[in-house]
């Protein structure tokens, strides 16, 4: 098949999964072909039947902001053409679904068909906005497949979207392989060995609740001993500093900024924690788990089909830190119980979150789309 994958390049999930998605389908012998502004964070190499495609961005006086969608468009026509794809492929609704749809109708009877993934703040938050709404609910409505990460996504999507067309929920994977437990590289640089590693790797946005995450680490160690390591950035980043500072915890907790191998973090992590507001996956807390690292989080959104409560982490009520600060206490301060936290979650992931279970869902899909 020739599959072309529309989506953001930034550190986030949902322009993880369409990268993993498109090595492993180029893997498997079909032709993919990524659109986006730059080369995603997640392609570090080069793999055969994977190539790039970057939309360029024009600018000129009129054009108070950048004109992005409509590049796209552009740029999803002439791969199109050129590539002759079956399937375009777009990863988060806004703008991608809509450029997709543009370049469908454009291309008329040598257009491929579009498929939509639905990843979370598209619709949970964004795509809520009365700026996007119905040019949201629009690009669903005229997918000709549409997929969510989570029955909870789909739900929403349905419900918030008044959506009378089915969405199959396809959940997200992890490259089991690099994510694997003992990988955990320079430990001694972050902590003591009789300390305990904790760990939070977010975008820094208010939907995060990075405030949660500082006072958890607070409460923990005040019992055990405990480094806090924070990746990421973003509009939170500042708020997070003052709190560790007005703590005292400047010399416990390190900020480590954005990181592109961040399974060399998660493998020497004792706990990661996730107290968002919404998730609609939480692909990071899959990532954890994989690495053999239990996670504490709440339990909202699509949080609960990804960590077993009592068995991978715990899920606690969004905000209950002291809950949450209870649940990491028992894990650390009982190595037979994390110990088999750790295995469970592992064998969790490798069961039902390896690639090998999620991508032929995908090209089930498109067959399917493709009739
Ligand atoms: O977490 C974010 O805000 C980033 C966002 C994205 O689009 O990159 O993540 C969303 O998609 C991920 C991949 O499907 C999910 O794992 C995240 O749960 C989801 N984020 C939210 O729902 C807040």
């Amino acid at each position: 098949m020739n599959i072309g994958i529309s989506c953001y390049p930034t550190h986030g999930g949902s322009g993880v999964v369409a990268t993993e998605l498109g090595i492993e389908l180029a893997r498997k012998g079909h032709q993919v072909h990524i659109i986006s502004y730059s080369v995603p964070f997640r392609l570090r190499q080069f793999y055969p039947n994977l190539f790039f495609h970057e939309v360029e961005l024009y600018s000129y006086p009129l054009f108070r902001h950048p004109l992005f969608a409509v590049a796209l468009i552009n740029k999803m026509v002439e791969v199109a053409k050129a590539s002759k794809l079956d399937i375009l492929h777009a990863h988060y609704a806004i703008p991608h679904a809509l450029s997709a749809y543009v370049a469908r109708q454009m291309l008329k009877n040598r257009a491929p068909k579009v498929v939509t993934t639905l990843h979370g703040t598209d619709i949970t938050l964004v795509g809520l906005d009365r700026s996007f709404y119905d040019v949201v609910r629009f690009s669903i409505q005229e997918s000709d497949g549409v997929t969510a990460v989570s029955r909870f996504l789909r739900d929403q999507t349905v419900e918030q979207f008044r959506i009378t067309r089915p969405i199959e929920v396809i959940y997200n994977f992890v490259d089991i392989r690099r994510f694997v437990p003992g990988k955990g590289k320079n430990r001694d640089l972050y902590a003591r060995p009789s300390e305990k590693i904790i760990t939070h790797v977010s975008n820094f946005r208010p939907v995060k609740r990075i405030g949660d995450v500082i006072h958890i680490f607070a409460r923990i160690q005040e019992e055990i001993p405990a480094v806090l390591l924070l990746v990421g950035e973003g509009q939170d980043r500042n708020l997070a500093q003052d709190l560790v500072l007005e703590l005292g915890l400047q010399y416990r907790v390190h900020f480590l900024g954005n990181q592109d191998y961040v399974e060399e973090i998660l493998a020497l992590s004792d706990l990661f924690l996730l107290p968002s507001e919404k998730e609609s996956f939480g692909l990071v807390a899959l990532e954890a788990m994989s690495c053999g690292c239990p996670v504490i989080a709440s339990d909202a959104g699509g949080i609960p089909e990804v960590v077993k409560h009592g068995e991978t982490g715990y899920l606690h009520p969004v905000g209950d830190v002291d809950a949450m600060a209870e649940s990491a206490i028992r894990l650390l301060s009982n190595p037979e119980l994390h110990r088999r936290f750790s295995e469970n979650a592992r064998r969790w992931v490798v069961e039902r979150f390896a690639p090998e279970v999620h991508v032929p869902k995908y090209l089930k899909f498109y067959e399917k789309v493709l009739g």
